[in-house]
């Protein structure tokens, strides 16, 4: 097991379109025991394999809260099948956008088929947070911020932030 490092915006790699995963062996193992250290240490619910540098459509998820028994999901190549017409609306971070939360508003419902570590094909249907989750980490995937659905202003803004902050760690390097 090995902390890896989350990479930040503006990193361009945030905005790859991840690659399918074409076999459930024990590299894919290896890298979610990897992604599931390193999200329980940031501390987040919720990791998109890119977030940590790897373009493979995989995600990891715990909504346990603190005082809950540990809670992994692993959802690889997920596709979401439906998503219901009612929205909801839910404050947001991100790990690759440090300290920035926002509303936004999704489907309510979601239904997503994946397959699990043992490669088998399962479908669950999500609401409240899971959906929420589920549709911020499948956006991962495909390259897509949450930062995406707000006013061009606020994300420029927050783009312009990051930005900044970046150079500003480089230089001191
Ligand atoms: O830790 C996380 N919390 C969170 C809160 C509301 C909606 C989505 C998330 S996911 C985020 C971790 C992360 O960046 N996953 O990609
Ligand atoms: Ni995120």
């Amino acid at each position: 097991m090995a902390l890896r490092n989350i990479i930040k915006l503006p990193d361009p790699r945030l905005r790859l379109v991840s690659a399918p995963v074409q076999a459930v062996d024990d590299d894919l193992r290896r890298l979610v025991e990897d992604m599931f250290e390193t999200m329980y240490d940031a501390p987040g619910i919720g990791l998109a394999a890119i977030q940590v540098g790897v373009p493979q459509r995989v995600v990891t998820l715990d909504l346990a809260k603190k005082d809950e028994p540990k809670d992994p999901r692993v959802f690889v190549n997920p596709e979401v099948l439906w998503r219901s017409d009612e929205n909801a609306t839910h404050e947001e971070g991100c790990l690759s956008i440090p300290e920035y939360y926002e509303e936004v508003e999704r489907p309510a419902k979601v239904k997503v088929r994946h397959l699990d570590l043992d490669g088998k094909v399962q479908e669950i249907e999500a609401e409240g947070l899971l959906a929420t989750c589920l549709q911020h980490e499948i956006d991962h995937l495909n390259g897509v911020l949450f930062i995406d659905y707000l006013s061009k202003l606020k994300r420029s803004m927050v783009i312009k932030r990051f930005t900044k902050a970046a150079k500003r760690e480089a230089e001191e390097a």
